[in-house]
C-alpha cells in the first residue's frame, strides 16, 4: 500500500511556547514528510509496496541491504508516534493505569521522569528515548538514528525524538532543557494508558 503523512494529532501552533509553529513546519512538513516520500520511491517494485508499514519494517530490520528502506520506514513509524506522544497543556504526573505502572516500575514518577530524561540527554547523536513494555514490564530505553523497539518485540509507549531537528530551532543545544519540558509540559497519558491496553 502507498505509505501516507498522517495529519497531526494538533494544530501546528498548538505546542506553543515549548515547541513551536516553526519547528513544526519543519519537523513534521520537511522531514516527516521526505521519510515517506522516500519510502514509497525505494519500496515500488520491491514487492514491500503490499505491505503495511510495521510488517515492511519488521522485515527490513537487520538486513544491511534494506537499510534505506528500513530507515525510511522506521522515521515514518517513529515520527507517528512521537506527534502522539505529545499533547498541548499535557506532561506532570500521570493519572490511571500509567501512574500505577510508573510507580511499581521506577518507585515514583520523578525517578520515571530523572531515568527518561537522563536516556534522551545520553543517547548520543541522534536517536530516540522510549518507554516500552518488555514482556510486559514497564521500561526505558533508547535508540539510535532510526531504529525503533517495533523492530525489537518491544511494545512502544510514549517517544521522544532527540534528533537536533526535533529542537534546535526552539532550544539550539539546550536538549537537557527540551527534554524537561518534554516530559513536564507535554507528555501525553491519555496515548501511554491507551498503549498499554
Ligand atoms: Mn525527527
Amino acid at each position: 500500500m502507498t505509505i501516507t503523512l498522517p495529519d497531526l494529532p494538533f494544530a501546528k501552533d498548538a505546542l506553543e511556547p515549548h515547541i513551536t509553529a516553526k519547528t513544526l513546519e519543519f519537523h513534521y512538513g520537511k522531514h516527516h514528510n521526505a521519510y515517506v516520500t522516500n519510502l514509497n520511491k525505494l519500496i515500488g517494485g520491491t514487492g514491500l509496496e503490499k505491505e503495511s508499514l510495521e510488517e515492511i519494517i519488521k522485515k527490513t530490520a537487520g538486513d544491511s541491504s534494506k537499510a534505506g528502506i528500513f530507515n525510511n520506514a522506521a522515521q515514518v513509524w517513529n515520527h507517528t508516534f512521537y506527534w502522539n506522544s505529545l499533547k498541548p497543556k499535557g506532561g506532570g504526573e500521570p493519572t490511571g493505569q500509567i501512574a500505577e505502572k510508573i510507580a511499581g516500575a521506577f518507585g515514583s514518577y520523578s525517578k520515571f521522569a530523572e531515568e527518561f530524561k537522563n536516556a534522551g540527554a545520553t543517547q548520543f547523536g541522534s536517536g530516540w528515548a522510549w518507554l516500552v513494555l518488555d514482556k510486559g514490564e514497564l521500561k526505558i530505553t533508547k535508540t539510535l538514528n532510526a531504529d525503533t523497539p517495533i523492530a525489537h518485540g518491544l511494545k512502544p509507549i510514549l517517544t521522544v525524538d532527540v534528533w537536533e531537528h526535533a529542537y534546535y530551532l526552539d532550544y539550539q543545544n539546550r536538549r537537557p532543557d527540551y527534554l524537561t519540558t518534554f516530559i513536564e509540559k507535554l507528555i501525553n497519558w491519555d496515548f501511554a494508558n491507551a498503549n498499554l491496553g
